[in-house]
C-alpha cells in the first residue's frame, strides 16, 4: 500500500510549502503555533515507567494502560512520518477582571484558567480536524489521526521535540512569547514534513513554581507526583476524598494555577482570543455557598459546555464543601 507522502521528501520544496500552508490555515483557525516532531524521537520509556512504578499517577489508572501506544507513535498511527503539534492559547485573564493570586477575599473560590472557556477537547479537536480536511483536499490518500488530551499520547514530549516550546520545572510546556497558558493537540500523519528541533530549557536558577506549589507535588528533575497535586484532587478524583493524603485545596475549586502563576515566563504571555464561557463569567468570583445554591440543574445550564461538566456537580460541590470545611 502506498502512503500519502510517498512522493514527498521532508526537506523538499513541496514539503516546506505544505508546512507553510498548514501554518497559515492553523492561524486562520485561531491556533497560535504549529511545529512538527519526527516520530523517531520517541519518549524515554524509563521516565514513564518509573513515574508509574512510584505510583505518581495517583488514581489515574488509565495512564498505566496502553503504555505501548503512549511510547510508540507507530502504534498510534501505523506508518506515521510526522507529528504536527499545535499550541492554542487559553488565558482569558486579560479580557476580564480575574481574581488575582492571593486575592480571595470574601471567600471566592478559584477556577483554573484552562477551564474558563468552552470545553477545549471539543474546540481544539474541531480545529485540528479542519486542518486534516484541508490537507485531504490536496492529498486524498492521507492517513491522519488527531489527539487532544485524552488520547494515549505524551503530548508535552512531542511538543518539546517539535521545538514548539520547552518543558519548565512546573512540567508544563512553555512557548516563547506565549508562556505556558496553552493547550496542546497533535495530528499524526503518514506524510513526511520538515521537523523542528527541541529548544533549550530556560528555567535557569529559578525555582518559583516549586516554592509556590501548595501540595509539594513538583520535584526537581522528574515529572510531578500527582498524589500531591491540587489539580489532580479537584479535577480527576471522583467520589469522596480519602481521610489522609489530600493537600489543602483552598482556594482552588477546580484545577490549580499556582505553579504557572508563579512562573516569570507567564508574566507577559499573549492572551487567548476566545471568550469566557457565558455561564462562568460571574461564577469565577463565587463562594462555596454560591456553588451550593446553584443546584444540579443550574450547574447543567451554566457549565455543560465547559471542562467542569466532566467532573460533574457532585464533585464540584464536594470540592466547595471541603474548602468551606464542611466535607
Ligand atoms: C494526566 C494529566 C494531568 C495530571 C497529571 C499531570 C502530569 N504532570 O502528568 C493532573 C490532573 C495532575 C494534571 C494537571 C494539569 N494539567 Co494535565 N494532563 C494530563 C495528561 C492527560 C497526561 C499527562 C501524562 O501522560 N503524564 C505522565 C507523565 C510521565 O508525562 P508528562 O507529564 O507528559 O511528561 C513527559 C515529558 O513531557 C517529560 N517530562 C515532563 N515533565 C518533566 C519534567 C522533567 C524535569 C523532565 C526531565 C521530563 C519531564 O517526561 C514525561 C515522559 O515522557 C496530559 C495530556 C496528554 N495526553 O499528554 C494533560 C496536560 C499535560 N495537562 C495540561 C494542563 C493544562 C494541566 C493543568 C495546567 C490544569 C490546571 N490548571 O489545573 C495542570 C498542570 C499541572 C502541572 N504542573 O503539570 C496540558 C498542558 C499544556 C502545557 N502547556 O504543557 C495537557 C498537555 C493537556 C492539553 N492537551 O493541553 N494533568
Ligand atoms: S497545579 Fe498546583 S498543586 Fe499541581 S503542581 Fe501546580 S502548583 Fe502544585
Ligand atoms: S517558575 Fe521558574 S523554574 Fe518554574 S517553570 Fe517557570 S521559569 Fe522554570
Amino acid at each position: 500500500m502506498t502512503a500519502a507522502g510517498d512522493d514527498l521528501r521532508p526537506g523538499s520544496v513541496e514539503a516546506v510549502e505544505l508546512l507553510g500552508a498548514l501554518r497559515e490555515w492553523a492561524a486562520e483557525l485561531g491556533l497560535e503555533r504549529l511545529a512538527v516532531a519526527s516520530p523517531d524521537r520517541r519518549p524515554e520509556a524509563t521516565l514513564l515507567d518509573e513515574w508509574l512504578a512510584r505510583g505518581d499517577h495517583a488514581g489515574m489508572g488509565y495512564l498505566a494502560r496502553r503504555r505501548e501506544l503512549r511510547l510508540d507513535p507507530d502504534r498510534f498511527l501505523p506508518g506515521v512520518r510526522s507529528i504536527v503539534c499545535a499550541a492554542w492559547a487559553y488565558d482569558r485573564a486579560g479580557a476580564m477582571e480575574a481574581p488575582r493570586p492571593g486575592a480571595t477575599s470574601g471567600g471566592a473560590l478559584r477556577i483554573a484558567r484552562f477551564a474558563w472557556g468552552r470545553d477545549y477537547h471539543v474546540e481544539l479537536r474541531r480545529r485540528l480536524r479542519a486542518l486534516v480536511a484541508r490537507l485531504r483536499a490536496r492529498l486524498p490518500a492521507l492517513k491522519a489521526r488527531v489527539a487532544v488530551d485524552t488520547a494515549p499520547v505524551l503530548e508535552r514530549h512531542w511538543a518539546a521535540q517539535a521545538g514548539l516550546g520547552w518543558i519548565g520545572r512546573h512540567g508544563c510546556l512553555i512557548v516563547p512569547g506565549l508562556g505556558s497558558w496553552v493547550f496542546l493537540g497533535e495530528i499524526f500523519l503518514d506524510l513526511p514534513l520538515p521537523a523542528g528541533a527541541p529548544l533549550a530549557a530556560a528555567c535557569g536558577e529559578c525555582r518559583r513554581c516549586l516554592e509556590a506549589c501548595p501540595g509539594g507535588a513538583l520535584r526537581e528533575g522528574r515529572p510531578m507526583d500527582a498524589r500531591r497535586c491540587v489539580s489532580y484532587w479537584t479535577v480527576e478524583h471522583s467520589g469522596a476524598f480519602p481521610r489522609r493524603g489530600v493537600p489543602k485545596l483552598s482556594p482552588w475549586l477546580f484545577g490549580c494555577d499556582a505553579c504557572q502563576e508563579a512562573c516569570p515566563w507567564n508574566a507577559g504571555g499573549a492572551g487567548s482570543r476566545e471568550p469566557v464561557a457565558p455561564g462562568l463569567a460571574d461564577a469565577l468570583h463565587w463562594t462555596a455557598e454560591d456553588w451550593e445554591r446553584l443546584g444540579a440543574e443550574g450547574f447543567a445550564g451554566r457549565c455543560s459546555e465547559t471542562p467542569l461538566a466532566r467532573a460533574g456537580y457532585a464533585n464540584i460541590l464536594r470540592n466547595a464543601r471541603r474548602i468551606a470545611g464542611r466535607e
